[in-house]
Order: structure tokens, then sequence, then C-alpha cells
């Protein structure tokens, strides 16, 4: 067994997953806004150093998404971010890749950034403390959508990616979202995700990425966000592991799925379907951002200085995402806090 695959089976161990806290400063502003908190270094480290200091960390989270603002901040106590998450035997990981921009040649598709100075970067993240890191590239879908262009632009940049990071002995997550926005159904989901995650695995395989040492973060096989069609829990399930078993090789220890604007039950409740119905040998857990945070950051933003209240909040979704990886959750818990 390689020491990447070690990581990534440590990361996803007994049904533990992954806390995204990887938002960018605009996004994590955006977040702040909407719950009325000033966007300002203190109260992001804030909001953050609590999460990672809950109880639910040593038991459910396996590894923590930073970015590059956060791994480098100190607690209160003067303990740095990185040694307050492995305090919790949980690792530290990082976003590397530097923002998705307008991709030339497409006129309203994206392309991911940040191969440039990459290695020396990743250098500096391992001497920081991180151990795996992230990079993700998103693809819309419409009747043209995603085009060759950006199914095989953001490939080659993720595979490049890869391969960096393995050869700085950090385990990369790949994370190809194909966004939930849009009238389609389930089945053009399907489809296009099949083709994007497919033709990723062509270009980490040309690459020589070693596939054991990767976790794959990909999106759930749902209809459109402004579709009318209704699909059951069940079909879902049905559905994301179609895709998986026709287009991820075997070698894959790990799948961490995001949540990708659905709510946190739902995004609960979807998981521990696909852990009922898993018939493969991938290990099938979360990489949540919003779906593990939303409440919590609810919460906190009514007092920031209730710290055990917001944890309390943020245990149980941890507890209740954990379950699910294991298909042990069910709706009757979600009331038993
Ligand atoms: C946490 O959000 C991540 C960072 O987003 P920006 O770079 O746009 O600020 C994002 O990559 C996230 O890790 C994934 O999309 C999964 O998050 P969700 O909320 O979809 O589970």
């Amino acid at each position: 067994m390689s020491e990447l695959n070690k990581i990534a089976l440590q990361i996803l161990s007994e049904g533990k997953g992954i806390l995204a806290a990887d938002e960018s400063t605009a996004t994590m502003s955006k977040r702040l806004d909407a719950v009325k908190v000033q966007s300002n270094e203190i109260n992001r480290l804030l909001f953050r150093q609590t999460l990672f200091s809950s109880l639910s960390m040593k038991e459910c989270i396996g590894g923590v998404i930073l970015y590059d603002e956060t791994i480098r901040q100190k607690t209160s106590t003067g303990k740095t971010i990185p040694e307050l998450i492995n305090s919790s035997g949980s690792l530290t990981g990082i976003k590397v890749d530097t923002g998705a921009k307008i991709l030339a040649g497409s006129i309203e598709e994206k392309v991911t950034e940040g191969l440039d100075g990459l290695r020396e970067r990743l250098k500096d993240y391992y001497k920081l403390g991180a151990r795996f890191t992230k990079w993700r590239g998103v693809y819309s879908i419409s009747n043209k959508y995603p085009s060759d262009l950006s199914i095989s632009s953001n490939a080659h940049a993720l595979a490049r990616y890869a391969s960096l990071v393995q050869e700085a002995e950090m385990v990369p997550i790949i994370e190809p979202e194909v966004l939930m926005d849009g009238e389609h159904t389930a089945r053009d989901c399907l489809n296009k995700t099949s083709r994007v995650i497919r033709r990723c695995f062509e270009e980490l395989e040309l690459n020589n990425v070693d596939l054991s040492g990767i976790i794959l973060k990909p999106n759930m096989i749902l209809p459109g966000a402004n579709s009318n069609e209704k699909i059951s829990n069940e079909e879902i399930a049905e559905l994301t592991l179609e895709c998986l078993k026709n287009n991820v090789p075997p070698t894959v220890p790990g799948i961490a799925f995001l949540s990708g604007g659905q709510s946190e039950i739902e995004a609960t409740a979807n998981l521990n379907k696909i852990n009922i119905k898993n018939d493969t040998d991938f290990i099938l857990s979360y990489s949540y951002g919003r779906a593990l945070q939303q409440s919590a950051l609810k919460f906190w933003s009514k007092d920031i200085n209730n710290i055990a209240g917001t944890q309390e909040i943020f245990d149980h979704r941890a507890k209740m995402c954990t379950l699910a990886s294991q298909g042990k959750w069910s709706e009757n818990l979600e009331n038993k806090k």
C-alpha cells in the first residue's frame, strides 16, 4: 500500500468525510453577507476555528480543506490552524487552484487556472502542514454545454495538477463539478457527468497519476435545479452509482461527493441511499461545504461568541453525514439532537 493510498484511506476511514471550508475570500464574504456578519479576517477565522475545534472533528471529519488565508492563520492560543486540525486526528488539505476563469474559445464556459508556480506553492503548503489538496473544474449543462473544449481543457488541468501534487507527496482531490443550474433532466446529468469523468481519467492516466492515491469529488446525478422532473432518492442513488461504475477505474480508493447546492437534508438522504445501494468497492463519502456549514453559520451569525451552541449544530450535521456515508442515517435521527 503506497503512502498516498494510506492518506486517502485515513481521510475517509470509518464513515469519516471531508469538511470543505476552502471558500475563497469572495465566496466567504458572500456567505457572511447573507447572514449579516462583517467579512473580515478575524470573523472568518472565528467561524472556522469554532468548527475545527468541535467534538465531531475526531469521529466524523477525516480532513478539512482550507483556503490560503486560513492555512496561515493562528488561533488565540497560538496554535496554527493545521495544528488545531491535526490535534483531533484529522488531516489538513488546501485548495490550490486559483479559480475558474473564462475559457478562451468558448463564450460562456470556464477553465480552472493555477498551474503556474504550483510546484513551488505545493512545497510551501506541505511545510505548513497540508497532506492533501483540492482543485475544482466547473462545467455547466445546457443543450450545447459542456463543450468538448471545456471537457478536455479542464481534464488536462486537473491531471497536470494531480501529477504535481503526488510528486509533492500529497493526495490530490479531483473535483469535476457539473453544476446543478438549469432545466436538464437527471439523464442529461448522467450522460454529461459521465463524459466529464471519463475524460478526466483519460488525462490522469496519460499523466501517470497513481489512481490509488487520489480522491474523486464528483457531483451526484440530479435533475437540474430548474427542472420539473421529480425523482426519488432511490433513483438518484441508482443513477449516481451507474455513473461511477461505468467511468471510475476500480483502483480509485474513495469518492467524496460535493453537495452542490442541495439542502443539508437532501445531501444527507441521497448519500445515505447511495451507500445502502453501493455494490462497488469504492468508499462513498462526503466533502461538503454548504451542506455541512449552513445551519451552523446561521446560528453563529446571531451571536458570534456562542461557540458551544454553534459547535452543537455542526456536530449534529457532521454526525448525520457520517451515518449517511455508512448507510445508517434515517430522517427521525434528525430530531434527536
Ligand atoms: C467551499 O466552497 C468551495 C470553494 O468555492 P470558491 O472557490 O468558489 O470560493 C467549493 O469548491 C467547494 O469545495 C465545492 O464546490 C463543494 O462545496 P459544496 O458547497 O457544493 O458542497
